[in-house]
């Protein structure tokens, strides 16, 4: 080829590819992701949907983390996601399971199709409740984490004692779920087991801590305690030890972070109960993805399970591969 000639196929070539990465761009789905707070399950969570949008190409996301729980922090990053004007979806954990409506209903509105993330809105039935417009919700079922949890410190304080559930807020669907089911196997299982709480920490392990000491000091008695999520059991964990009585008051934690594990190991902490942070990422794109290519029938909630571990399985590769690893 002459040399001139070359000049001009090369220009030709640039101009293509210019060309189909304007059209490539222009397809790209965009995804603002925007979890509940700054904590390890969420670090995962966001691995997932990271790893999601790479293997499925095409897929730019926006990440907006609130530094703390609740609805004053993660509606001001909703607005301002909204406000971009370039998100074709949302994936979320909603912090209050009525006062996200809302909120979440404007970003509908603005075009913005929802996808719910470990928490949901309403009462989850995004069928027939009351809140139907997210595409779908996909996280734990976590009133039965809540049953295992309460099966497992139940077994391991020999059926009878008083146990102490601490807990971040009241409206959040996950804990809430969490305490239902421990509270309901308590009842109907366990007569001889008495519970007190849950105390609400507002996702502060210090003040978890706080409220725990102060629950094992009403009660010299304490045989167990439940925290319901990663700031709660590491909190209420930490009472316990402070207090001399790691190994004494049993402890099962709601989250399998490195902290949790280390106390497992320990013997400080009876049960561990890892969620798949980011299995929810993972298919929250990959349903976004199925929903921009057209796909109507993607299931309205999907359960992502658990891995439940304890001090004999803690190094099973088949069970340590869910404990929290956000590096
Ligand atoms: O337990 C998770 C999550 O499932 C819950 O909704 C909020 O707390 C965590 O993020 C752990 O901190």
């Amino acid at each position: 080829m002459a040399k001139k000639q070359l000049v001009l196929a090369l220009a030709a070539a640039a101009l293509v590819a210019a060309g189909s990465n304007a059209a490539l761009s222009q397809e790209k789905i965009k995804i603002g992701f925007l979890p509940g707070v700054v904590d390890p399950f969420y670090q995962v969570m966001q691995l997932g949907v990271e790893k999601a949008a790479k293997d499925l190409g095409g897929i730019e996301v926006v990440t907006q983390i609130p530094p703390t729980w609740g609805v004053e922090a993660q509606t001001p990053l909703l607005n301002a996601l909204v406000a971009r004007g370039d998100l074709n979806y949302i994936i979320t954990a909603p912090t209050d399971k009525e006062q996200m409506v809302a909120p979440l209903q404007a970003a509908l509105d603005a075009g913005i199709k929802v996808i719910t993330v470990d928490t949901f809105l309403g009462d989850g039935d995004y069928v027939k409740g009351p809140v139907t417009f997210p595409i779908s919700y996909i996280g734990s079922d976590n009133v039965e984490g809540g049953r295992i949890s309460a099966r497992g410190l139940a077994k391991a304080i020999g059926g009878k004692g008083t146990v102490y559930i601490n807990s971040t807020n009241p409206n959040v669907s996950s804990v809430e779920g969490r305490e239902q089911g421990f509270a309901e196997v308590m009842k109907n299982e366990y007569p001889d087991i008495k519970v007190v709480g849950p105390d609400y920490n507002l996702d502060d392990p210090n003040k978890a801590a706080q409220q725990t000491a102060a629950v094992i000091e009403q009660n010299p008695d304490l045989a167990g305690v439940f925290g319901t999520n990663v700031f709660s059991a590491q909190g209420a964990g930490n009472a316990v030890v402070n207090a001399g009585l790691g190994g004494h008051v049993q402890v099962v934690a709601y989250d399998a972070t490195k902290d949790a594990i280390e106390s497992l190991n320990k013997g400080d902490v009876t049960l561990v109960l890892a969620q798949k942070p980011s299995d929810m990422g993972y298919m929250a794109v990959q349903f976004a993805a199925a929903d921009a290519a057209g796909v109507t029938s993607l299931p309205k909630r999907v359960q992502t399970g658990f891995a439940i571990i304890d001090k004999a399985n803690v190094t099973d590769p088949n069970y340590s591969r869910f404990i929290y690893k956000a590096d």
